[in-house]
Formats: C-alpha cells, sequence, structure tokens
C-alpha cells in the first residue's frame, strides 16, 4: 500500500470512527471493539420453551417451581437417572474392550435395529422384510431435523402440515431444512379435546403427496391424542391422497406407560405396507435428556429402495455432524438388548407416567376442592406430560409474578414437574389467576 492510499483510508477510517492505520501497521483492516462485525445484530429473544427455565434459574424465590420444560422431576423435584440406565452405565464402563472410535455415519448398528424394534413391534414385517432403514440421531430433535433435510432434497412434495398447535421447534426445524410449513387443525379451545372434523377437511384439501407431521402419541402441548378409531380414519384419508405420515415420536412409555400401546398409530400405518418416517427420542422415556440419543426410520416400499434412502441419508449426516455420538446409544442397547433390564426400564417408566397421571388427579381434586371457576376434567382427560390448561398469557404471567410459577405462555403446564408438595401452591395460584386476573 503506498503513503497517499494510506493516509486516504486512514481518513476513511476515522470518519467511521475507527482508528487509521500506522505506518508500520499491515494491510489488513484493524478491529476495534467499536466496531465488531456483529454490532447490527439485535438481541434475540429467549426460546418460548427451554428461555422458562432461564427465567425460572434467574428466581430467588424458595417457593418458585418451574412447570415450563417437559423434563421428569421426582417427587422431590430432582431430575431422574433411572437405576436401569445406571446399571447400563456401569456395565459399559466396567467393559475393557470398549474403545473410543468414531460411530459410522449412521450410528450404532445395533442401536439402529433395536430402535426400530421398539417403534414397529419385534413382529413388523417391514423390519422383516428389510423395508426399514434406521439412522441414529441427535434425540428427536436431530432426527426430525435430518429428516426434514432429507425431504428437502429428495421428496417431490416439499409442503408439510403440522398440527396446530404443535411444538415450538417443529416450524422452525422444517423450515430451514427447506420445507414450506402450513398447519392443519388440531385443537378446538371450546371442547379442550381433538377438532377432528377440522382435521379430516384440512388434510383432506392438502395437496396430494404433501407430508403431514404426526405426533405418535401425547399430543404436545395439548395432551390430546385421537382414539384408536379417529387414527384409522386420518389413516385411510392419507393413504388415500398419498400423503407422506412423518411420526414424531417423543413420548412412548409415558402416554400410557406401556410402550407397545403407545406406538400403536404408527404400527397401524406400517401394517398397510406404505410408507413412513418416524423421529424417536430417548429424552424422556428413558430419562437420555442430555446425552442427545434418538432415531430416524425410514419406512420404504421395498428393501433395495430402503438401501438406497439409507445412502442419501449419509449424505445429509456426514456434512452436518459427520456422525453421532456413542454413549447413549450404548445406554440404549445395552437396556435394549437384555430381557433383565429391558424388564426393569419397563417397571420405571410405567413409575413415572403413573406418578404424572397421579399429579392430574391430585391437581384436580384441589382445584374442586377450592371451588375454582370452570371445567378442569381436561386436567384428567389429557395424556402425557403435559396439561394444557386454557389459561392465557395475563394469566400465566400473572401466575409467575405473584407465585412464581414458570410455565409457558400458551398455559402449558408439564405435570412432571409437579409433586404432591406443590399441587397446593399451583392450585392457589390457578385459582387466583381464574378469579383475579386476565
Ligand atoms: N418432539 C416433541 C413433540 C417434543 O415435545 C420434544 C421435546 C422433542 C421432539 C425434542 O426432544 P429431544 O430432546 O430433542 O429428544 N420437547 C420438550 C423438551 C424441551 C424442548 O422444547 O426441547 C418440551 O418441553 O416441549
Amino acid at each position: 500500500m503506498g503513503s497517499s492510499d494510506r493516509s486516504r483510508l486512514g481518513a476513511l477510517l476515522r470518519h467511521l470512527g475507527v482508528e487509521g492505520p500506522t505506518s508500520s501497521s499491515i494491510s489488513a483492516f484493524p478491529t476495534s471493539a467499536a466496531h465488531s462485525a456483529f454490532s447490527h445484530l439485535l438481541q434475540a429473544p429467549e426460546d418460548p420453551i427451554l428461555g422458562v427455565t432461564v427465567a425460572f434459574n434467574k428466581d430467588p424465590s424458595p417457593v418458585k417451581l418451574n412447570l415450563g420444560v417437559g423434563a421428569y422431576r421426582t417427587e422431590e423435584g430432582k431430575p431422574l437417572v433411572l437405576n436401569v440406565v445406571r446399571r447400563a452405565e456401569q456395565q459399559l464402563v466396567n467393559d475393557r474392550s470398549r474403545v473410543k472410535e468414531y460411530l459410522p455415519i449412521v450410528g450404532l448398528a445395533e442401536f439402529n435395529k433395536l430402535s426400530a424394534k421398539l417403534i414397529f413391534g419385534a413382529d413388523s414385517p417391514a423390519i422383516r422384510e428389510n423395508r426399514v432403514t434406521t439412522v441414529q440421531c441427535l434425540s428427536g430433535t436431530g432426527s426430525l431435523r435430518v429428516g426434514g433435510e432429507f425431504l428437502g432434497r429428495h421428496y417431490h412434495q416439499r409442503i408439510i402440515y403440522i398440527p396446530l398447535p404443535t411444538w415450538g421447534n417443529h416450524p422452525k426445524v422444517f423450515t430451514l431444512a427447506g420445507l414450506s410449513v402450513k398447519t392443519y387443525r388440531y385443537y378446538d379451545p371450546a371442547t379442550r379435546g381433538l377438532n377432528f372434523q377440522g382435521l379430516l377437511e384440512d388434510l383432506g384439501t392438502a395437496p396430494s403427496g404433501a407430508i403431514v407431521l404426526l405426533h405418535a402419541c401425547a399430543h404436545n402441548p395439548t395432551g390430546v391424542d385421537p382414539t384408536l378409531e379417529q387414527w384409522e380414519q386420518i389413516r385411510q384419508l392419507m393413504r388415500s391422497k398419498g400423503l407422506l405420515p412423518f411420526f414424531d415420536s417423543a413420548y412412548q412409555g409415558f402416554a400410557s406407560g406401556n410402550l407397545d400401546a403407545d406406538a400403536q398409530s404408527v404400527r397401524m400405518f406400517v401394517a398397510d405396507g406404505g410408507e413412513c418416517l418416524v423421529a424417536q427420542s430417548y429424552a424422556k422415556n428413558m430419562g437420555l435428556y442430555g446425552e442427545r440419543v434418538g432415531a430416524l426410520s425410514i419406512v420404504c416400499n421395498t428393501a433395495d429402495v430402503a438401501g438406497r434412502v439409507e445412502s442419501q441419508l449419509k449424505l445429509v449426516i456426514r456434512p452436518m455432524y459427520s456422525n453421532p455420538p456413542i454413549h447413549g446409544a450404548s445406554i440404549v442397547a445395552a437396556i435394549l438388548k437384555d430381557r433383565d433390564m429391558y424388564n426393569e426400564w419397563t417397571i420405571e417408566l410405567k413409575a413415572m407416567a403413573d406418578r404424572i397421571i397421579s399429579m392430574r388427579h391430585q391437581l384436580f381434586d384441589a382445584l374442586h376442592a377450592r371451588g375454582t371457576p370452570g371445567d378442569w376434567s381436561h386436567i384428567i382427560k389429557q395424556i402425557g406430560m403435559f396439561t394444557f390448561t386454557g389459561l392465557n398469557s395475563e394469566q400465566v404471567a400473572f401466575m409467575t409474578k405473584e407465585f412464581h410459577i414458570y410455565m409457558t405462555s400458551d398455559g402449558r403446564i408439564s405435570m412432571a414437574g409437579l409433586s404432591s408438595t406443590t399441587v397446593a401452591h399451583l392450585a392457589d395460584a390457578i385459582h387466583a389467576a381464574v378469579t383475579h386476573a386476565g
């Protein structure tokens, strides 16, 4: 750089409020605290679900209660590591032959096989006929994202219908995967139940071939699931229109306490021989939240197609995170392949599901005892981790401000975060919110 260039550059930088280069400085622009490359960024809002925990952590109140995130807590309000998970981990640690090599791009083969068996059933014809490809992914979210990316690249119809409402991350995951997100009616606030007619109408007018996201069980946030008869009608409609089902199975075992019962919807769609995608998460049912362990399965028409689908899934995964982590998948595989540990798991899972159901009854009884205005029977009728209370955002804000109870602004509460000792506090808060606020 010549001296006249340098002085012109110096003048420009001074004009911009940046110190100019000295004669000894190099040709690159100097960095300055006053001018970050990111100074134009706005502060982004916290995540609507995970941000609730951030706010909760900042609250010094001793009576505070976090009913935001869907994460299981014990009666003592503590996170739970399942006994069977501790056993499996101990077994893994003791096994000196285990190494920390990279897994294949598709993950741990044994884990994938066992995961497919868990969701589709041990006697699934699709598995027997090698029509299923399963890849280990980063929990439910990662499985949805890999599935979304795959569809965005290789499926002819890039429209995905998601229920209204749904888990808040769904639209973001699928939009970023390159799909165009539309909604279908699902919940009826008037009945606090399923808007089955609306659902059938919306799927009935969806363009042929569109992808449809279905919650396999324990719909989040509403806790409202179709009956088996309704599932059958949904299946018939979807198959007749060539709509592609994409199941999100984040709560297998949590809805009813029974792993097979909670997989019924998925199995119904696989039994007809048609194709579908399924994203599985072990976050809730094995309590492996932070281990990020899940699986994406794609059921295809033929074994030949399944093989080619898997080869393309590898091309999706490799540039994203190369291959998945080994620890969580090894825990799951150890539990699923051992009859004794599997049985222990089902008992612990049932105990978690039962505790949640018992919380529903306790909360309902507590509101009844207070004479809280309104019909609260939906607390008992809804299924899974959440109750969609019907409280509005002002009432939620009131409960947070006055009672230090944290929940998502749509009125969803995680029943798994409640215990016999905190139920009265929540009932007091709801009573006050509906009688005094909003
Ligand atoms: N699908 C549904 C329907 C979910 O509810 C969740 C978790 C996931 C997928 C993703 O779970 P993974 O942890 O990736 O397996 N929803 C919880 C947890 C917090 C969150 O939003 O991630 C919730 O509170 O809604």
